[in-house]
């Protein structure tokens, strides 16, 4: 399972007076830790400042990349923000989040995948909006990586986003975002397919539960990566455990390793 680290993310209250006053011992401190706790990538979002973006994400990368190697997830629609992040990054193939089927936002932005040689999220979005069923968000999946692949991009570079909905709006929507992971890693061996984690339980209570639960069936499904908080240690044991039942863990070598260096919360 490949973990972004959700945290650096200014629609947290917590992120927002840090990033505002550029407090960079917040910032560092939640970087390093997500790290400690297993994350790969860390994402990084300032998308509540849409004035001073640009400098401001420009910011964020300087101030993660001081203090961890990982590389970084840019977490922009903006291009003019996505560029100055790209031209800062020093971590290590960034992936890129996120682009989609919307003409104009796929023309400003798929051109960085290919200048910075870069990984890319693409939503299941298009010009009509977020589509309700998943053979239409795989529709919109399919012409995403057909366009992406003519152009170069490896399969292993592509990270499809079945887009989680918060059950809170639509009871269906967290069967929805299961069946289109399925399709796609039926349809595509090679590609990743990700997902915004806590989106699903957004607006009711205990969310933990519901994201646990949610990234368990999600792995049962096929999702092998997922922005997510990596310092739920509870969260983190059930990949483990759900990895191993899903035949993803070759003499259960991940789930005892974690084991044995007490990662696991049971
Ligand atoms: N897909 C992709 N990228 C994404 C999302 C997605 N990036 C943003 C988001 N969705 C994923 N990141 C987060 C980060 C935090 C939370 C949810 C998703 C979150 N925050 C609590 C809240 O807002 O209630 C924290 C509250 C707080 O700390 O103040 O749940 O879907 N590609």
């Amino acid at each position: 399972m490949i973990i972004i680290g959700e945290k650096i993310n200014t629609s947290r209250k917590a992120i927002r007076p840090a990033v505002e006053n550029k407090d960079t011992a917040v910032i560092q401190d939640l970087a390093i830790k997500q790290v400690e706790s297993g994350a790969h990538y860390i994402d990084v979002n300032c998308g509540t400042f849409p004035f001073q973006e640009p400098e401001l994400l420009e910011w964020l990368v300087n101030t993660v990349q001081e203090v961890v190697d990982v590389p970084l997830c840019i977490d922009t629609p903006n291009p003019e923000a996505l560029e100055r992040a790209l031209k800062a990054n020093r971590n290590g193939k960034p992936i890129i989040n996120s682009i989609t089927a919307e003409k104009e936002r796929y023309n400003s932005i798929f051109p960085y995948v290919l200048e910075y040689n870069t990984s890319i999220i693409a939503l299941c979005m298009d010009d009509s909006g977020m589509p309700e069923t998943a053979d239409d968000r795989l529709r919109i999946a399919e012409k995403l990586i057909e366009s992406m692949t003519k152009e170069g991009v490896k399969l292993e570079d592509i990270y499809i986003d079945p887009l989680v909905r918060p059950v809170g709006t639509g009871s269906h929507y967290g069967l929805v975002a299961l069946q289109t992971i399925e399709k796609i890693m039926n349809e595509f061996p090679g590609i990743h397919t990700t997902c915004g984690l806590s989106n699903i339980s957004f607006g009711i209570p205990a969310r933990k539960l519901i994201n646990q639960a949610f990234l368990v069936m999600a792995i049962g499904a096929g999702l092998d990566s997922a922005i997510l908080d990596p310092m739920d240690k509870k969260l983190m044991s059930f990949i483990y455990a759900a990895e191993l039942l899903r035949g993803k863990d070759d003499f259960c070598m991940n789930y005892l390793t974690a084991y044995r260096e007490g990662k696991l919360e049971s």
